[in-house]
């Protein structure tokens, strides 16, 4: 294909402002970005009229090729097959977990740029803590100064397989804070999720709607609030994934308010789904849905929605884990043994734009931002990526606002079985999705090459972190002297 790239016509929208313009890309770098660019006739022409050009999407979320969620078994989909699938839903770049190898942070790093070889778009990586020691804290160290690593991710459940406590998650954080580093965590309080089961199993629900219930939202809640008030005591900011529940939510609305830097990631399933299906009788239909935290009752992805229109959430991920239904199968006689995750890399960028563009409750601006822009902020990628400026790459996507999506595993291009999603249709289609100035997704066909992805390195002390020092100055000039007592003579 042409490595120079003219897109005609179209409506180029940024997170800041909209224009109608052609963008002109050479090398997979764009080059221009004006009305009426004229070029040669060696130059690919794509005619956008009528059509947002924006940036593609940016998923801060997803698990490809790992054992999370599971006892030990692999996902269906691996750097290859889930970043095709990406690219053909618009999303050009995410953000996956890197899961240290018995704890070890440098073998696991290792273990993923391995897996990630064959990869057919742009990806970064978070590293996941789940112990912690001496060789834990200088790795640490090591991925952030030398390996484009600026985010940690801590699991406040999983008990006894990857759940930390307290303890660890305040040497955690502050270990973040002092490389730059952004600390996450999955909020849900694993003791009490433990006892949970436990009491499901016992009253005899082994079924999937045993999910729900062993894990409600206020666990979430809890776990949310305690996570915050960690990084507030050491005075780091926070990135709360997947919040699926109004108690998380407002947690973070409340910190928020109050100046502190937290942030919130809604997902997909959690926007536009409710736990209804967990209750299907068909074992193969519910198992589909188990995910942690669960997706929640009706009500809940409505505020959820609204609370990311209004600005109390930053950006939306998907926790794409996906299986098919002989791994769901494993847990027929005991929903404990249900692999937890479910889909939506390839469905992310169409279910916003309809739910929340669509619907009017977002503006074709604060969808880029919602999908995009915030994401290469936050892990100071901006503005290489997330945005369409002379310069950045070119990660483009094509959306026709008066065209339709289906979405089915028919024609799907994960390799589960199965969709959560299936049958869902809605307004606005990514017609064209081009990755790093190639065209890999028009007319309804990818066109991928593995090993064309670029790992994406992430440096520290993006724009969370400024002014921290200060308060920290603050804090300390506002302690007092220790009082002077005489010695007891008693
Ligand atoms: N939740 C899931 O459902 N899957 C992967 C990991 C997680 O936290
Ligand atoms: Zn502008
Ligand atoms: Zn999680
Ligand atoms: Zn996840």
């Amino acid at each position: 294909s042409s490595n120079k790239l003219l897109i005609k016509g179209g409506t180029v929208v940024n997170a800041h402002h909209q224009q109608v313009a052609d963008v002109y890309v050479e090398n997979g770098i764009i080059v221009n970005v004006q009305p009426n660019i004229v070029v040669e006739d060696d130059v690919y022409v794509i005619d956008a009229t009528g059509k947002f050009v924006m940036p593609g999407g940016i998923d801060p979320h997803t698990h490809l090729q790992n054992e999370i969620g599971s006892m030990g078994i692999e996902t269906v989909d691996d750097f290859f097959s889930g970043q095709a699938a990406a690219l053909a839903g618009g999303t050009t770049m995410h953000i996956d977990f890197i899961m240290p190898i018995d704890g070890n942070l440098t073998a696991g790093f290792e273990a993923y740029e391995n897996k990630a070889k064959k990869s057919c778009m742009d990806y970064g990586f978070h590293v996941a803590i789940t112990k912690w020691d001496e060789d834990v804290s200088r790795d640490m160290e090591i991925l952030v100064k030398e390996k484009g690593i600026n985010s940690f991710k801590f699991f406040m459940a999983y008990k006894g397989i990857v759940m930390v406590n307290d303890e660890l998650l305040l040497q955690g954080f502050k270990k973040c804070k002092s490389l730059g580093a952004l600390a996450m965590v999955h909020a849900e309080n694993g003791d009490a999720v433990h006892a949970g089961q436990q009491k499901m199993i016992e009253f005899g629900i082994t079924g999937p709607e045993g999910h729900p219930l062993s894990r409600p939202a206020l666990l979430e809640g809890e776990a949310t609030s305690r996570a915050i008030r960690l990084a507030n005591f050491v005075n780091t900011p926070l990135y709360v994934v997947h919040v699926m529940s109004i108690d998380a939510m407002e947690e973070i609305a409340k910190a928020r308010k109050s100046g502190q830097r937290v942030i919130g990631e809604p997902i997909v399933s959690g926007l536009a789904l409710d736990d209804s299906w967990l209750w299907h009788p068909d074992f193969k239909t519910a198992a589909k849905y188990v995910m942690s935290p669960p997706i929640r009752s009706k009500g809940h992805d409505k505020a959820l929605r609204a609370a990311l229109a209004t600005g109390l959430l930053q950006l939306v991920g998907t926790d794409h884990c996906a299986w098919n239904s002989t791994q769901k199968a494993l847990g027929i006689d005991d929903f404990r043994q249900i692999p937890n995750g479910v889909n939506g890399i390839e469905e992310r960028m169409h279910l916003v734009w309809d739910t929340m563009v669509e619907s009017g409750q977002i503006s074709v601006t604060d969808y880029v931002r919602v999908t995009s822009t915030e994401c290469a902020r936050i892990f100071n990628i901006y503005p290489r990526k997330g945005a369409i400026l002379p310069g950045s790459d070119a990660d483009i996507i094509i959306l026709n606002p008066n065209s339709s999506f289906v979405i089915t595993a028919k024609s799907h291009h994960s390799r589960s079985d199965t969709n959560v999603y299936e049958g869902r249709k809605g307004k606005g289609k990514i017609e064209v999705t081009i990755a790093g100035g190639r065209v890999v997704w028009e007319n309804n066909e990818l066109k991928v090459v593995p090993g064309a992805g670029k790992y994406i390195q992430m440096d520290p002390f993006s724009y969370l972190f400024d002014g921290l020092d200060k308060k920290d100055v603050i804090y300390l000039n506002s302690l007092q002297a220790p009082v002077k007592r005489a010695k007891s003579t008693t």
